[in-house]
């Protein structure tokens, strides 16, 4: 079976600090086939929208900041059981809360600049992996 997928995001923070790679071989030892993939930034009007949900906390504008502020790796994943898996790779939102062994407990640094993204459904998967990339960057 091909696997479903997931999409995620190696934010700012860990892109400045030189752990994409790190990052990279954690998500390939965990069974993850990176189906697309690039170095990208987004813009405020596009933080603004991928986080929409967040609008109204308090740490919106703070974290639009940061999402904006320098490159980051887009990625589509595929996987069995993508969604779910991914998010028990990269561990709590709040690293102090974050699993051992999982990418956030290593490379994250507060609750905020926590290093990875991903997707938190299916259906957000397919919206925000249909963002970044066209069908024929996906293999
Ligand atoms: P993500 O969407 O980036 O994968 O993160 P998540 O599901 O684990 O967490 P979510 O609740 O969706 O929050 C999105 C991002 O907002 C920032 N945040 N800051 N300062 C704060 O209290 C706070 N809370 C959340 C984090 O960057 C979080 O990943
Ligand atoms: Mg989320």
């Amino acid at each position: 079976m091909a696997g479903t997928r997931t999409f995620t995001m190696i934010k700012p923070d860990a892109v400045e600090k030189g752990h994409i790679g790190g990052i990279l071989n954690m998500i390939t030892e965990g069974g993850f086939r990176i189906v697309a993939m690039k170095l990208t930034q987004l813009t405020v009007a596009d933080a603004q929208q991928f986080y929409a949900i967040h609008k109204e906390r308090p740490f919106f504008g703070e974290l639009v900041e940061f999402m904006t502020r320098g490159p980051i790796v887009a990625a589509i994943l595929e996987k069995d059981n993508a969604v779910d898996d991914f998010r028990t790779l990269i561990g709590a939102t709040n690293p102090a809360e974050a699993a051992e062994g999982t990418i956030r407990k290593k490379y994250a640094t507060s609750i905020g600049e926590n290093a990875v993204h991903g997707s938190d459904s299916d259906e957000n998967a397919a919206i925000e992996g249909a963002f970044h990339f066209a069908g024929r960057e996906q293999f």
